[in-house]
């Protein structure tokens, strides 16, 4: 079985309406929507916005539907000049930009017992690359930082990205992949970029969800076809 993740309904949308029939199970206030995609089994769930209903779809995903891989798609803030609103990238590692313990001395995104980063599937990625040149789609590798934050605020954004060293901003992407790492589960993290996180964002935003969500969405049902 393998799960497709996002946060917001408009993240999903997409992929069900490529899907056709699906059937669909609620839990936790929430629905998982099963189907078969070419040889593969899939379960699809959007967990609303932020890290704990993220950490929690993804802990269902894993744990009552079985899923071994976990794909996650959707849409982010850029923090990179050369990443522009419709473009894609996929985590290499994510990190909690909003932890932050720094009074004991540690670093942000820092807790006991945690690696700062949590690093994605290798081959996950390596197969999104060969899907991207097969399809003459640019796709970059970069760092994702998670916080229960719409940043929408050019300090906001510069600190995120000067601390990190981080690409790409949202809000779900880092507690997946703690639950995933400790679960055992590859996953692989994407996201199509909605606005640039500064002033404005807010508006662009609005504008280009639906836009990026679906380019988003188009490629990680290529890279299930291509499992
Ligand atoms: O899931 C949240 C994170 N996503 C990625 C993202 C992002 N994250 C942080 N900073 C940025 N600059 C980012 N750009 C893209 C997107 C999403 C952001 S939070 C959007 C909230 C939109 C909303 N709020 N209310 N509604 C929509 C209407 C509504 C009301 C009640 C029930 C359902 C919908």
């Amino acid at each position: 079985m393998i799960a497709i993740l996002g946060a917001m309904q408009e993240e999903i949308t997409p992929i069900l309406q490529m899907i056709g029939e699906y059937e669909t199970t609620e839990f936790a206030n929430n629905k998982f929507y099963t189907a078969k995609i070419g040889n593969n089994y899939v379960v699809v769930a959007y967990s609303k916005i932020g890290k704990v209903n993220s950490a929690l779809t993804t802990s269902i995903l894993v744990q009552k539907f079985g899923a071994k891989k976990l794909l996650f798609t959707g849409v982010a803030g850029s923090l990179n000049e050369n990443l522009h609103i419709g473009d894609i990238l996929y985590a290499t590692s994510l990190v909690q930009h909003d932890l932050d313990i720094t009074a004991f001395g540690h670093p942000h995104g820092f807790v006991p017992g945690i690696e700062i980063f949590s690093r994605t599937d290798q081959s996950l990625n390596e197969l999104a690359q060969k899907v991207a040149q097969k399809q003459g789609i640019k796709l970059i590798g970069g760092v994702i930082a998670t916080g229960d934050q719409f940043v929408c605020d050019k300090n906001k954004k510069e600190w995120i990205k000067n601390t990190f060293n981080a690409d790409a901003v949202e809000m779900e992407g880092g507690s997946v992949a703690q639950v995933c790492t400790q679960l055992n589960v590859p996953f692989f993290m994407l996201r199509a970029i909605s606005d640039e996180a500064g002033g404005g964002a807010d508006v662009d935003f609005d504008e280009f969800l639906n836009s990026s969500a679906n380019i988003s969405a188009k490629f990680v049902i290529e890279m299930v076809k291509a499992l």
